[in-house]
């Protein structure tokens, strides 16, 4: 039987042939409008609309080639996984929606380029740098749009990860997702600045995905995210055109907040957020009190990321020490 998301594939990829060796790479990316929650799970379809800003060079590098051995095997960062590691089952099930029955053994290397020590998740760039190299292998020539939307299938965050630079995931509205994937904001901004402020680098207590999913199932929260959402969405986009970077941050940190009110609301519980999150945040608002123009976002973890402009960011070095800064508009 063919399921939803294998009739999107078998809709934009030709017919399949053996695979050719291929290589890509792609950014990873944080929200400053946060996509969480899913009107419809088996695709990917979010509830709301989603911004975000790539990440440069931090992201992943990933080349697939037919297997010599004739076994399926994929390694992260030069390590050979077991058959049974999460990672490896989800790279290979997103592989055979390009194979398509075909009897054609793949290796799969994944370099991330993130440091481990930022403690950045890399299933967003994961996807989108296999997708592309899957594209590749077997000769599908699709523009990024429909890249996007491959890549939403297997992390939705990974259709933001097709480009560099801002990027909005319109949530779309038709069933089987045609118009829901990433696309490029034109708004280059060379001042603009991300820090990420380590807090936790050990894997996730939760995954996102199902505690996304626990979120819109059982929080009473929940019901005034979707238009809440959709709404900052809209607002960052404007303070982007605008370079307007206090509405811009404003905006980002409040919608941030509000995604986490929703987790903690959850039943039971979903709390990614620690003790020393809170004293980043309160040292970062003392900071701001004294003039600081700096924002902060979370996602699902417990590391805090920091949104300023070029001037500021010996201040917040001088405030975070072990802030790690990202240009995202310098060249690569
Ligand atoms: C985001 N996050 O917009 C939000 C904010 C985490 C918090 O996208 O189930 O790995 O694969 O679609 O994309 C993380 O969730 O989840 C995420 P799936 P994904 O960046």
């Amino acid at each position: 039987m063919t399921d939803a998301a294998q009739m999107i594939f078998d809709r934009l990829l030709p017919p399949p042939g053996p695979p050719q060796a291929a290589q890509a790479r792609a950014p990873g990316n944080i929200a400053l409008a946060k996509y969480w929650g899913k009107r419809d799970p088996a695709l990917n379809l979010p509830c709301n609309s989603s911004l975000s800003v790539s990440l440069r060079d931090w992201g992943s590098i990933t080349r697939v080639a037919p297997a010599p051995d004739r076994q399926d095997a994929v390694w992260l960062n030069g390590e050979r996984l077991p058959g049974t590691s999460p990672f490896a089952m989800k790279a290979l099930a997103f592989a055979g929606r390009f194979r398509r029955g075909l009897d054609a053994p793949l290796h799969i290397r994944t370099t991330n380029t993130i440091p481990t020590a930022a403690g950045l998740a890399s299933s967003a760039s994961g996807f989108a740098a296999l997708t592309k190299a899957l594209c590749a292998a077997f000769g599908a020539d699709l523009d990024p749009a429909g890249q996007s939307q491959l890549a939403r299938i297997g992390s939705g965050s990974a259709c933001r990860s097709l480009w560099h630079g801002f990027v909005r995931w319109d949530r779309g509205r038709a069933p089987d997702g045609a118009d829901s994937h990433g696309y490029p904001l034109p708004d280059i901004w060379p001042g603009f600045r991300i820090a990420v402020i380590p807090v936790d680098i050990g894997p996730k207590a939760h995954p996102s995905r199902a505690g996304m999913n626990r979120t819109v199932a059982t929080s009473p929260l929940y019901a005034s995210w979707p238009e809440r959402a959709e709404a900052d969405c809209a607002d960052v986009r404007a303070a982007i055109e605008a370079r307007d970077l206090r509405t811009l941050g404003e905006t980002a940190e409040a919608n941030a907040l509000a995604m986490h009110a929703t987790m903690l609301a959850a039943r039971p519980a979903l709390i990614y957020l620690k003790p020393q999150t809170w004293v980043v945040l309160e040292t970062l608002w003392r900071a701001r009190a004294d003039g600081l123009v700096a924002y902060a976002t979370m996602d699902a973890g417990a590391n805090v990321k920091l949104i300023f402009l070029e001037n500021a960011a010996r201040d917040v070095q001088a405030a975070f020490p072990p802030a790690r800064v990202i240009a995202p508009f310098d060249p690569p």
